[in-house]
């Protein structure tokens, strides 16, 4: 092991200096992955398909000709690099940024990637300290070659089956569990690929399947499925309305997922503002400054609400009398009454709220970023922090804007090779290609 550094914390370079991505993804899941890499200091060459780039750039567009917030929003500290990789010579260029980077993370459809010939055994033969890492819908089974999006694999993982209220249908949630959370799980796989790299000295496959992913985030909903076998799950609302339970994980509403019951309730406003609500944790051992600070204090020592056995079959109506209690002051409000006495409680956060937020602008949580086509936006930046490997945010790259200097600098071709590979047009759009031609 290196000696200790006896640089100051946050000056002595970034956690993944030196190694290099070759960004083969698209949408949401994979530059997930690859921009939580970028931040952490690994240079992200982003491969993109000439004249069209990631499709994100164009989908949702808010302002005419630039970028869309979809696209800048996932892709920042990135450089773009533009390669058809199907022509002869872009395979070509392929072949060499394979020689020359550490990991091709992708999130193509099921076997795209082995079409373009890009296949684990040529990558391997190429370059044998490669690691490929793949977002997919599935892994191996009967569904491994569908192409999946984010509410299919919230779908598929078991987390819309339990979302939502008991009579009503399954619903997803606004959280990209299945595509910015598999591409955290990629990320992980990936470093931990590299760690174990060091040792072996050669690369590997990391698959980071959607469904997996999102099954992995709703883990205590399938633990909730084999308790259901030894009777009811008591800490469900259901319980103590006396509906009795199927034979699966029923959806919960706003039920706790812990054994410290909660619930969302109203707050002063609620009539106009539809986020004046908090979610209020009535936490066994803070139940005494929950009665005193609702007006109940008999509700301590009362057999019928001492304990967390006796409150659980009355949640509903201990609820509404904390509710009105609530009704009478903001959520701001409530949240200093209640942190006073440690009683959790969360307010209903609007993402306009969250965007004029300054302590999460201190801690570089939202992040304003300048871009030279849209000007300035918000972005959020780095949510993990790192004392030694500080994380800045660069604006997302233009499309094909880096493509010269990494020919020239990363790759080493000379000024001849550059030009012929451009007019053999496997680095323009076809009506440019064209035209070179
Ligand atoms: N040059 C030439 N061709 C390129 C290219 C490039 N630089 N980049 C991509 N292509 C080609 C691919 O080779 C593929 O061609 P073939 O079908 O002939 O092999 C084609 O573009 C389309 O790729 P795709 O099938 O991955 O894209 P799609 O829009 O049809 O599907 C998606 C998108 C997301 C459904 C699919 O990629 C997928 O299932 N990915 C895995 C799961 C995933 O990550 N989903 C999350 C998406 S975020 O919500």
């Amino acid at each position: 092991m290196p000696r200790p550094s006896k640089k100051p914390f946050g000056q002595d370079g970034k956690a993944l200096d030196g190694v290099r991505i070759l960004d083969f993804t698209h949408v949401q899941s994979g530059p997930t992955c690859t921009q939580l890499l970028a931040w952490f200091g690994a240079d992200v060459i982003k491969v993109e398909r000439p004249g069209v780039g990631d499709i994100t750039r164009g989908q949702l567009v808010d302002v005419k000709g630039a970028d869309s917030l979809y696209f800048t929003m996932l892709n920042h500290n990135k450089r773009s690099i533009t390669i058809d990789s199907k022509h002869p010579q872009g395979k070509r260029v392929l072949d060499e940024l394979i020689k020359s980077c550490d990991v091709l993370v992708e999130n193509f459809a099921p076997g795209a990637l082995d079409r373009m010939g890009l296949t684990w055994e040529h990558i391997h033969k190429l370059n044998p300290r490669m690691i490929v890492a793949s977002v997919k819908g599935f892994g191996p089974g009967p569904y491994e070659d569908c192409k999946v999006y984010e509410n299919v694999a919230q779908c598929t993982g078991g987390a819309a089956s339990t979302t939502g209220f008991r009579d009503g249908p399954p619903l997803v949630t606004g959280a990209q569990i299945g595509d910015s959370g598999t591409g955290l799980h990629l990320a992980l796989g990936i470093v931990a690929a590299l760690y174990q790299r060091n040792r072996t000295g050669r690369g590997q496959k990391v698959l980071a399947a959607m469904q997996d992913g999102v099954l992995n985030l709703a883990r205590v909903k399938l633990r909730d499925q084999q308790r259901l076998q030894h009777g009811p799950l008591t800490e469900y609302s259901q319980y103590g309305e006396g509906v009795p339970f199927g034979d699966a994980t029923p959806r919960a509403g706003n039920d706790s997922g812990g054994g410290q019951p909660g619930w969302i309730l109203k707050c002063k406003g609620w009539e106009e503002d539809p986020n004046a609500y908090i979610y209020f944790i009535t936490q066994a051992p803070v139940w005494g400054a929950i009665c005193d600070l609702i007006g109940e204090p008999t509700w301590k020592t009362d057999p019928e609400y001492a304990t967390p056995k006796a409150r659980l079959p009355k949640l509903k109506a201990i609820f509404a009398r904390i509710e009105e209690w609530t009704m009478t002051k903001t959520k701001f409000e409530v949240m200093n009454l209640c942190n006073e006495v440690d009683i959790p409680v969360g307010p209903i956060l609007s993402m306009k709220e969250i965007a004029e937020d300054e302590s999460l602008r201190k801690t570089g949580t939202v992040v304003e970023v300048d871009h030279p086509v849209r000007g300035k936006y918000l972005t959020v930046g780095n949510p993990i922090k790192l004392s030694d490997s500080i994380s800045e945010v660069k604006r997302s790259p233009l499309l094909g804007e880096h493509t010269d200097e990494i020919l020239t600098k990363v790759l080493g071709l000379d000024k001849k090779t550059v030009a012929e590979i451009k007019a053999s047009g496997a680095l323009s759009a076809p009506e440019k290609a064209d035209k070179a031609a």
